[in-house]
This record gives structure tokens, C-alpha cells and sequence, in this order.
């Protein structure tokens, strides 16, 4: 027996809506490392040749975004989001293990006149450092930055810092971060 059209444009309606609650639930499972909100945040951070501050301008979450100026004092300035090794803070998670086909992503905009290549360093607990990933950061736009956990070939139950670097431009290079985090795939 066939369906009637409207019968079928019900049905399609309401497979749409399963469809976007169900990307509504997987943005609602990101789990944020770092939103640059509080001064605070600056305990996470380690920083080579970079000027980090944060600011209230340029937020992809919440209202402030950590503006990164990588400067020439280094061959490959450099900022270091250090994981909780101790797993008091659930927002830090060491353990990326129960995200397995999560993604990180990062969020940042190229304050510059210059198209900049910015590389992503992954480093668990023993130190073993993968470092293949980079973006191209075009400038006065946003670049999002992604890639899924079972791609980082560590031991990611037990990460230890997450590096953004690049190499000396020669000049400042101002860029702004925000919203860090994990976000879990559509069941
Ligand atoms: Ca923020």
C-alpha cells in the first residue's frame, strides 16, 4: 500500500527532527578544555616566545578568548596547554580514552596581515610527542582546528599537553584562541 505525500512529508519532518536533536545532543556532550573566561586559565598555559592575555574581544564561547602574540624571540614559538595529570578537573580530562571518536577543536583567528601555518603538537605522560597536524590560518579569519582522538597514535588515556606552535615569523604575529574541546560524534 502506498503512502500518501503527506503521510511521507510527516515522516520526513520527523526524521529531520531526530536528525537535529540528535546534533543538538552531540554539541551539548563537548567537553570544553579551555574558554580563556577566567584569568585562572593562565595556570593551564606554558608559553615559549609567546605573549598570552586574555581579553574580551573575538570569543567563539562565553565572552573572552586568549589573544596569543607569537613573537620572533624564539626559532619556534610556542604555547603549551597542560592537561590535569591529577584527574581532579573534569574540564582538564587527562584521559581522552572515553572519546575515542571525539575530535579536538580548536578555535583561532589570525589577527595578521600574513597567512601562517600553525602546527598542533600532541604529548602524553611518557613524553612521546606526535607532531603531523597543521592548519593554515588565513588572515582576519577564523581557522578551525580538528582532529579525532583515534588519529593521535599516543597513549591517550594519559595526555599531558596539547602544543599550538610555529615557526618564527620574524615579526609579532597576534593570534586569539578559544574554546578548546572535545566533542563527542552524533550517536
Ligand atoms: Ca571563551
Amino acid at each position: 500500500m502506498f503512502m500518501t505525500k503527506r503521510r511521507v512529508c510527516m515522516l520526513l519532518v520527523a526524521a529531520l527532527l531526530v536528525l537535529a536533536a540528535g546534533y543538538v545532543q552531540a554539541q551539548e556532550r563537548a567537553t570544553v578544555l579551555a574558554s580563556f573566561e577566567d584569568d585562572s586559565d593562565f595556570k593551564l598555559l606554558t608559553v615559549r616566545a609567546v605573549n598570552p592575555s586574555i581579553v574580551d574581544t573575538r570569543a567563539t564561547d562565553g565572552d573572552r578568548s586568549l589573544q596569543a602574540i607569537y613573537t620572533d624571540g624564539h626559532d619556534f614559538p610556542s604555547l603549551w596547554l597542560l592537561m590535569d595529570e591529577s584527574g581532579n578537573n573534569p574540564a582538564l580530562p587527562a584521559d581522552w580514552t572515553p572519546y575515542e571518536y571525539v575530535v579536538v577543536v580548536v578555535d583561532v583567528w589570525n589577527d595578521s596581515n600574513f597567512v601562517i601555518e600553525l602546527y598542533y603538537a600532541f604529548i602524553d605522560q611518557d613524553d612521546n610527542k606526535f607532531d603531523r597536524f597543521k592548519t593554515v590560518l588565513l588572515p582576519g579569519r577564523w581557522t578551525q582546528f580538528s582532529v579525532p582522538v583515534k588519529d593521535i597514535p599516543l597513549d591517550t588515556s594519559r595526555m599531558r599537553r596539547l602544543e599550538l606552535w610555529m615557526y618564527s615569523q620574524g615579526r609579532d604575529i597576534p593570534l586569539y584562541i578559544d574554546n578548546i574541546r572535545l566533542v563527542a560524534p552524533s550517536q
